[in-house]
């Protein structure tokens, strides 16, 4: 079986630029994000399988999954646990087919049937989102809000991760309405301090 984390945090360098995404890797594991996304929507190819096989070394020795966003290429290249995909992104079913069954997929929903559409093509866990809006992903859309968490969770036999504007103050709600965790961007990568945030979300999360 297959363990999904419950606490997923995604790098990001276009909202910040003072740590790259090795650096925000480190301190998310460091402060206990049990899962790390490497989400690098610009730069080389090249660059990026750089950085991901520095922080799959990392999350290696820390015992946790680096999923890809969207890249299974660099996924592959890095020796990544799996990657994440969103509706338009690579396929679910031919990641699977080049991954393999062992391989961690997490597919993006924001209503019932994209969720069973996920289910269906061999998902892992579903990124469910933006929960409460963003302003970190200019095409995420309206808030689906924390109803679509709880009717989500309590359908789709997949562990539901929620995603969207969520801070360490949120995670209570989100576990009582069936999330099995939650990743985050901005709440992490904005802070003065990504570790010490990082520590406090692990810390709400109880685990
Ligand atoms: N996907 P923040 S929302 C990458 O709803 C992403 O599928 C979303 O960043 C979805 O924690 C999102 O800063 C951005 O809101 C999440």
């Amino acid at each position: 079986m297959k363990k999904i984390g419950r606490f997923h945090l995604i790098t990001d360098t276009v909202i910040q630029s003072r740590f790259s995404h090795v650096e925000l890797a480190r301190m998310a594991i460091k402060g206990g994000a049990d899962t790390i996304q490497y989400r690098s929507k610009s730069g080389s190819t090249r660059e990026m399988i750089d950085a991901a096989i520095k922080i799959k070394a990392m999350c290696a020795e820390a015992g946790i999954p680096l999923i890809i966003n969207d890249r299974v290429d660099v996924a592959i290249a890095s020796g990544a646990d799996g990657v994440h995909l969103g509706d338009d992104d690579f396929p679910i079913p031919l990641a699977r087919k080049l991954l393999g069954p062992g391989a961690i997929i997490g597919g993006s929903a924001g209503n019932i049937d994209e969720a069973l559409k996920c289910l269906n093509d061999g998902a892992d866990y579903i990124g469910s989102g933006p929960v409460y809006g963003t302003k970190t992903k200019s095409d995420a859309g309206v808030a689906i809000g924390v109803e679509s968490i709880r009717l989500i969770s309590g359908k789709i036999p997949l562990p539901v991760v929620a995603i969207g504007g969520v801070t360490a103050g949120d995670v209570d709600e989100l576990m009582a309405a069936g999330a099995h965790g939650v990743a985050v961007i901005s709440a992490v990568c904005l802070s003065d301090d990504p570790e010490r945030e990082a520590r406090r979300f692990r810390n709400s999360m109880g685990f």
